[in-house]
């Protein structure tokens, strides 16, 4: 598997000899799992000191719900939600904190607060400020792939040709970024496991994961309790630890070198054992 290494401000993270985990921080009364728990300051600190203690490599802090049929809020509401947060974060904890979200001045605030990653689902094709916020700091950015919005994503998505047709997204996100100044080696790629995606398109890109690593560059996913999973078991959101876990490790074997998760000790100690075993992959 390819190796990168990634310059997250102050630090370095390696990817590649061994899965990276990203732990998720929602700071939103709405969130599909874990909605409304974390969402007052002290909850959301505490939550992140947990997440960092059981070896989270990265914490991603949100503070708009992207699940399928979500609404946006506004930007004054989306600092107001997560700036305490990272702030707080950024000078306690040793480890990277990236922002999730597609607002530029949401990222700046974020960046000036201590985040050292962008997080955008939208892959640039939303706020056209956004890559320049980041080319200026010159940090990571992550282009996710999605068709139509939160809001409509779901309701009845179409590819002609799947897995080609998000490459070629990419190939267009990556030529976008280099020509807002982004540098080449600051781009991560994802999926974008249930953002306008069936179950049986979820499963394909699981299963084909591999083929994405013709773009170089670094493999995020984030799968963790997502509805495929319900919809294949029939399980509620609360039962899908195991095949959460299941379906992360085909992920790591198909090439994923960061996985967005709920779960951080569960995940550590299975991405663990598949990293172990597969060596230096
Ligand atoms: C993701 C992701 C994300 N997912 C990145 N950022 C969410 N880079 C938020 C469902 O089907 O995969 N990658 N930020 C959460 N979004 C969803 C989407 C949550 C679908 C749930 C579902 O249940």
């Amino acid at each position: 598997m390819k190796e990168f290494e990634l310059h997250c401000g102050k630090y370095r993270l390696r990817l590649g000899k061994r899965t990276a985990v990203m732990g998720i921080l929602n700071v939103t009364p709405d969130s599909f799992f874990d909605g409304g728990k974390h969402f007052t300051p002290d909850d959301a600190l505490s939550r992140a000191r947990y997440l960092a203690a059981a070896g989270a490599d990265i914490i991603d802090v949100g503070g708009e719900s992207t699940r399928p049929g979500s609404l946006t809020i506004s930007s004054d509401e989306e600092v107001k939600r997560i700036i305490p947060v990272i702030s707080h974060l950024a000078q306690e904890l040793n480890i990277p904190i990236s922002v999730d979200t597609s607002k530029s001045i949401v990222a700046r605030e974020a960046i000036k607060a201590g985040a050292s990653l962008v997080n955008d689902i939208t892959a640039l094709c939303g706020d056209l400020s956004l890559g320049e916020v980041v080319a200026e700091y010159n940090l990571p950015l992550i282009l996710m792939h999605m068709q139509g919005t939160p809001k409509n994503m779901q309701e009845n998505p179409y590819y002609r040709s799947l897995v080609p047709e998000i490459i070629s997204f990419f190939e267009e996100a990556i030529k976008k970024a280099k020509a807002i100044g982004i540098r080449e080696e600051n781009l991560l790629i994802d999926p974008g496991i249930g953002f306008g995606k069936k179950t049986s398109h979820n499963l394909e890109i699981i299963k084909n994961l591999e083929k994405f690593a013709i773009l170089e560059k670094p493999l995020v996913i984030g799968l963790s309790r997502k509805s495929f999973i319900g919809n294949v078991l029939n399980l509620p959101v609360e039962e899908r630890l195991e095949a959460s876990l299941a379906a992360m490790t085909c992920a790591i074997l198909n090439g994923a070198h960061i996985v967005r998760v709920h779960d951080v000790g569960e995940t550590v100690r299975a991405a663990g054992i598949v990293d172990a075993i597969m060596g230096s992959k």
